[in-house]
């Protein structure tokens, strides 16, 4: 019974925290930097402009970029040069090796979803969810533009970290098992969780077969949390 009790307990806790984490939420990718993201989720919308200047670079602006772990951000990319251009997000490493590719195979088109190829005067956008930290490269792998300066910095902060919460038992001594009513009056010391001084107080329980392990003057283990706006008593050792 009692061992049921915390099992049902860590369940709900590890359930929780699977829920919370944001790297779960995608599913269908598996890329370092993220995947397509849905549009409705869309927090943030980033400019980024793609165009050569009068020294012969090409260049992104901006070229560096700060988002966080589990944003969804549309970019919005609009080619203002005079050639084609591609935006492809991913880690720097696969850039590199995704560059030697393209330099075997020139007329190689993508339609990747971490990647958007524009003609001059074209824009175009990507929705993008950002499931790890990390930093990461958008770049344009044509033939010789990367290395004319095409590529820009996506710095992934980490998401807060989820606390998982490990509640302390509180200690008491059973005063009344009000077994009709399923509450339980207990002399409590300090419940931290709940920041209330050690008193004497009548619970709920998550469970009245809980009441059936008490007794009168037994001294119990327990973990109080409001549930549904009443004081219970939701595990005991
Ligand atoms: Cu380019």
């Amino acid at each position: 019974m009692k061992t049921a009790y915390a099992t049902a307990a860590i369940l709900l806790l590890s359930a929780s925290l699977a829920a919370a984490s944001p790297g779960h939420s995608g599913g269908h990718n598996d890329m370092a930097v993220g995947g397509p993201g849905d549009e409705a989720k869309v927090t943030r919308t980033i400019d980024v402009t793609m165009f050569e200047n009068d020294d012969g670079e090409m260049l992104f602006q901006p070229n560096t970029l700060e988002v966080e772990q589990g944003q969804t951000i549309r970019f919005n990319i609009v080619n203002d040069g005079e050639i084609k251009h591609e935006f492809v997000l991913d880690e720097k490493e696969k850039n590199v090796e995704h560059r030697e590719l393209m330099l075997r195979f020139p007329e190689m088109e993508h339609d990747d979803p971490n990647a958007l190829q524009l003609d001059a005067g074209e824009s175009g956008s990507i929705v993008w969810t950002f499931t790890n930290a990390g930093t990461f490269e958008f770049a344009c792998l044509i033939p010789g533009h990367y290395e004319s300066g095409m590529y820009g910095t996506v710095e992934v902060s980490a998401a807060p970290a989820v606390v998982a919460v490990t509640q302390e038992y509180t200690k008491g001594t059973v005063k009344e098992v009000k077994t009709g009513q399923e509450k339980v009056t207990v002399i409590h010391e300090e419940l931290k969780n709940l920041d209330m001084p050690a008193m004497t107080m009548v619970f709920n329980v998550a469970d009245p077969a809980m009441l059936d392990t008490m007794k009168e003057g037994d001294v119990i283990e327990f973990i109080a949390d409001r549930v549904r706006g009443r004081l219970t008593i939701t595990d005991l050792k």
